[in-house]
């Protein structure tokens, strides 16, 4: 109990950091991570449903369609790391496809979620053996020894590499690359370039999902660190942004106007933006180059028939 009071605590410590210092730069900057709080997560699992978010239902398709194959690569009792474990569905689907899978070990930064995905698991695979990491796998830790270290595989899906910048993706990747050593494999999801009104769509749908979504990071920053900003006074955009092949979301300022936060004033501009979060897009040779880069070869390319989506299956 007193961990989680400490957790709380250093999280609130370190978002109050974040927004005081991505809104003093030039370009007002918000971590993405941040998006995250309970409602946060609601919509985020709304916009995974809606007819112009393709990535989910995408993945999810490849992942059934090939799961045979994909079992196959892991190796029939593959110990399977998830990383940022959540993508309860995905999961499902690879774990009743490997055979014999020997361990599951779910990792995330928050331990009440990652407790939860084991008991979820474990309820649904009742012979397996589940053990959940606590750990924010942007930065570096260690998997216990504890965990075989034989046929370890390390499990990416959700495109949620895109989220990362350049020197995270490289950090992970090689994290990963560590942890599953010399003979270990990984199974990333990455989304694929494609038509700019596909993506715009996909970040800004009909029905406000998105938006809602990238407003409440200005909610949670009213609720939790004495914030004033007028939510009627910003709006979501989706812009694509061809030089970092990236989708980005902004929230843009309506008027002139400023707002506090923790007790500090930040001045806006009229159609001044907040970048809230940038979405990689990337093609099949730039992947499995940036897979090569960090230690690793795209053995594998599992894709749908219109090259939205990809899964890769990497081997060292
Ligand atoms: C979590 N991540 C992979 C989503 C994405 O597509 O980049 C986050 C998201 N942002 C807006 N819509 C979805």
């Amino acid at each position: 109990m007193l961990q989680r009071v400490d957790d709380k605590t250093r999280q609130h410590e370190a978002f109050r950091a974040d927004v005081i210092a991505g809104l003093s730069q030039r370009q007002k900057t918000l971590p993405s991570r941040w998006l995250y709080d309970d409602r946060g997560c609601e919509l985020f699992e709304a916009i995974t449903h809606l007819d112009e978010y393709y990535p989910t239902r995408t993945e999810t398709a490849i992942l059934a369609e090939n799961a045979r194959e994909i079992a196959d690569f892991c190796g029939a009792q593959a110990v399977v790391l998830e990383y940022g474990a959540g993508a309860a569905r995905k999961t499902e689907i690879l774990l009743e496809a490997l055979a014999a899978p020997r361990l599951y070990v779910p990792i995330d930064i928050a331990a009440d979620f990652v407790m939860e995905t084991s008991t979820r698991v474990r309820d649904r695979f009742p012979g397996l053996k589940v053990q959940p990491i606590a750990a924010d796998f942007t930065s570096d830790f260690n998997i216990p020894v504890t965990v075989p270290a034989r046929q370890r595989v390390a499990f990416f899906p959700g495109s949620t590499i895109g989220n990362l910048n350049e020197a995270e993706t490289n950090g992970f990747l090689r994290r990963m690359r560590h942890h599953v050593g010399a003979l270990g494999r990984a199974i990333i999801g990455a989304d694929l370039k494609k038509d700019v009104a596909t993506l715009i769509a996909a970040y800004d749908d009909g029905a406000g999902v998105t938006a809602r979504f990238n407003l409440n990071l200005l909610a949670r920053i009213n609720r939790e660190l004495a914030g004033s900003f007028r939510l009627d006074q910003f709006v979501h955009e989706a812009r694509w942004n061809d030089a970092e092949s990236a989708i980005e979301m902004h929230l843009v300022s309506l008027k002139r106007q400023s707002a506090t936060v923790a007790g500090q004033s930040f001045q806006f501009r009229a159609g001044e933006t907040i970048h809230t979060e940038s979405s990689r897009k990337y093609t099949l040779d730039g992947f499995a180059k940036l897979a090569t880069n960090n230690g690793w070869q795209a053995s594998k390319i599992w894709a749908d028939a219109e090259r939205r989506f990809a899964l890769f299956g990497l081997s060292c």
